[in-house]
C-alpha cells in the first residue's frame, strides 16, 4: 500500500466523530461569524472593518521585515517557518502574489480534531464485519436507487463512454460522501493546512496537495477561502483531493466549468474517467469468495499486498478455490477478512486493484463492490 499516494478518503471516516465535528465546527464558525460581525461593526470606519485591515498590515509588516509578531494575531500559520517557505515558493515557482497569499492565509486554523482523525483511520482499525456494517445499509442501497435513477441519463452516457458499471460509479458516490449529502465540514484550506505544517508523517504530500488545492481557484474557480471537504481535503460528490481533481476530474455538463462540489454530473464524468484511467477492464469480474483446502499452506500470502503478484491458478494449485468461475490466467491477491460469520477467503481480481486505486484499502474496495451489487439487485427488482 503505497500511503503516501492515498488519494481519496471516504467522508464517512470524518466520522464517527465527524458528526461531533461538524456540530461543533458549525457551532464554532457560527459564534465567530456572529462574534466577528460584532467586532466589524465595532471597528469600522465608514464600513470597513479597520479590525481586518490593521490586523493584515501586522501580518505584512513580520513577514516583510523577518520580524514576527508574537501577538496571535495571524492565523495559525502565518509565524510557522515551513510557512514563509511555501510563501516563498508559491511566488517564485507558481507567481503568487505574495500578499494574497497571506492574506488569505490570515485566517487559517489548525484541527486538532483533524491530527486526531488521520491517527486512526477505520481501514486499518476495524474488521471487515464492522466496517461492512457502515455501507451495506438499506438506505444506501435505497439511496443508492435514487441517486442511479435520478442521473440514469448521465451514468449510462459515463458507462459507455469509459466502460465502467454505473453501479459501480454509484457505489463510489455512495462510499464517499452518502450521493452527495455528507461532502465534508472543514474548510479544505484549514485542513490541508494542518496536515501540511502539523503532521510530519505525510507534511511533503500534503504540501503538494495545499498547493494543488490554491491553484484550482484558477482553473476550476473554487473560493479557496472557503471551500469545504473532508479532513484530508478530498472535496465535492466523489471526495477528490487537489491534485486528482487536477488530473481527473472533467466538465461533464459542458458548463465550462468543472465542478465536482455542487455538480453531480461533473462528478459522475469525472468517477467513470478515473476509473478509466486506472484500468477498469470493461466486463471482468472484480473479486470472487474462495475455499481454503486444509492442506493449504498460503497463510503468509493472504493480505500481503493489494497489487495482484500470482494469478488465480497459482493459488488454485495451493488450495485456494475460487468459488466464481474464473480464468486461471487472471491475475490475483489472496484476501483473509474477519466478516460477521466468520473468516471469509477471497481473490481479489485486477478490477479490485483498481478500485483500490481509489482508497488504498481491501475493506474499502470490498464496500464499494458488494454495495454496488446490492444496489444493481435492487434496482432490477424495483422495476
Ligand atoms: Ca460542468
Amino acid at each position: 500500500m503505497q500511503e503516501s499516494n492515498i488519494p481519496f478518503f471516504p467522508t464517512s471516516f470524518t466520522s464517527p466523530n465527524n458528526s461531533t465535528n461538524n456540530s461543533t465546527n458549525n457551532s464554532t464558525s457560527d459564534s465567530t461569524t456572529t462574534t466577528s460581525k460584532t467586532t466589524a461593526r465595532r471597528n469600522s470606519i465608514n464600513g470597513k472593518p479597520r479590525w481586518n485591515f490593521i490586523k493584515f498590515g501586522l501580518v505584512l509588516f513580520g513577514l516583510t521585515t523577518g520580524f514576527y509578531t508574537n501577538t496571535g494575531l495571524a492565523g495559525d500559520y502565518i509565524q510557522h517557518p515551513e510557512f514563509v517557505s511555501l510563501l516563498n515558493e508559491l511566488e517564485a515557482q507558481h507567481n503568487y502574489n505574495r500578499f494574497e497569499v497571506i492574506k488569505l492565509f490570515a485566517d487559517v486554523e489548525r484541527k486538532d480534531s483533524i491530527l486526531k482523525a488521520i491517527a486512526r483511520p477505520a481501514e486499518k482499525t476495524m474488521t471487515w464485519g464492522r466496517y461492512r456494517d457502515i455501507f451495506l445499509t438499506a438506505s444506501n442501497i435505497k439511496n443508492g436507487i435514487k441517486f442511479w435513477d435520478k442521473h440514469e441519463k448521465t451514468l449510462a452516457r459515463a458507462s459507455k463512454e469509459f466502460g465502467i458499471p454505473s453501479e459501480i460509479m454509484v457505489a463510489i458516490i455512495g462510499v464517499e460522501t452518502r450521493y452527495g449529502s455528507n461532502r465534508g465540514s472543514y474548510r479544505v484550506i484549514d485542513a490541508l493546512s494542518t496536515l501540511a505544517f502539523d503532521y510530519p508523517p505525510r507534511a511533503s504530500f500534503f504540501r503538494k496537495e495545499l498547493i494543488e488545492f490554491l491553484k484550482l481557484k484558477e482553473i476550476a474557480g473554487i473560493d479557496t477561502a472557503t471551500a469545504k471537504g473532508s479532513y484530508a481535503g478530498a472535496m465535492g460528490y466523489p471526495q477528490f483531493i487537489p491534485s486528482s481533481y487536477h488530473h481527473y476530474a472533467v466538465d461533464y455538463d459542458k458548463d465550462s466549468k468543472t465542478d465536482l462540489i455542487e455538480n453531480p454530473v461533473d462528478a459522475i464524468g469525472s468517477v467513470g474517467n478515473y476509473f478509466k484511467v486506472h484500468g477498469w477492464q470493461t466486463g471482468q469480474p472484480v473479486t470472487t469468495r474462495a475455499n481454503l483446502a486444509a492442506t493449504s499452506d498460503l497463510a503468509e500470502e493472504f493480505n500481503r499486498q493489494l497489487k495482484p503478484k500470482f494469478n488465480v491458478g497459482d493459488f488454485r494449485s495451493k488450495g485456494l478455490i475460487p468459488v466464481s468461475k474464473t480464468e486461471d490466467k487472471e491475475p490475483a491477491t489472496a484476501m483473509k477478512l474477519e466478516g460477521k460469520k466468520g473468516t471469509e477467503y477471497w481473490l481479489g481480481l485486477t478490477n479490485f486493484y483498481v478500485i483500490t486505486r481509489y482508497n488504498h484499502s481491501k475493506l474499502y474496495a470490498m464496500a464499494v463492490y458488494q454495495l454496488s451489487k446490492e444496489i444493481k439487485l435492487a434496482k432490477k427488482k424495483a422495476i
